[in-house]
């Protein structure tokens, strides 16, 4: 199910206060992903010998990453309802490349929201926070199902 003008409107409002300052906002993602969740940074050869949170906040890579993270979301974001040209290429390579699993889709998801909130309290308010959290539901449950297509149970 889409959302509606209103939600969007929510959403790409955040987005735009994200958008400014994208490798700061990534870079805390990633590292609070690997913190929450250790078993993600397993998945990736280039982070796994990144021990420490001092290795991981002067890691460039990370920076990068992250970086790389929040713009593919960003357009995908943009484009509303109507993301699945673009997802597509995002899906087939995270099923038959990176083989991340939807689980881990959605600890980066609501990290993501936890970011956000702490970053712009004031601008992020229960009604963005749910609209946010359905438009990344939209984008999971739509990679979810890509997968399948691709092969990969997720
Ligand atoms: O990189 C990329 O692209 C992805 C994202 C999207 C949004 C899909 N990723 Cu990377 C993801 C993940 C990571 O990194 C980690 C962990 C989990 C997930």
């Amino acid at each position: 199910m889409g959302l509606s003008d209103d939600e969007w409107h929510h959403v790409l409002g955040i987005w735009a206060k994200v958008e400014p300052d994208l490798s700061a906002h990534g870079q805390e993602v990633i590292i609070r992903l690997f913190q929450v969740h250790p078993e993600t940074q397993e998945r990736f050869a280039k982070f796994k010998n990144l021990k420490t949170i001092d290795e991981l906040r002067s890691s460039e890579e990370v920076k990068k990453h992250g970086t790389t993270v929040l713009t593919a979301l960003g357009r995908i974001l943009k484009l509303k309802n109507n993301h699945e040209p673009e997802l597509k290429p995002l899906a087939e390579s995270h099923a038959t490349k990176h083989k991340i699993p939807v689980k881990y889709l959605e600890f980066i998801c609501e990290i993501i929201v936890k970011v956000i909130a702490e970053k712009h309290p004031s601008d992020f308010g229960a009604d963005s926070q749910a609209a946010m959290r359905k438009a990344l539901e939209l984008f999971r449950n739509d990679m979810a199902s890509k997968y399948k297509e691709f092969g990969f149970q997720g």
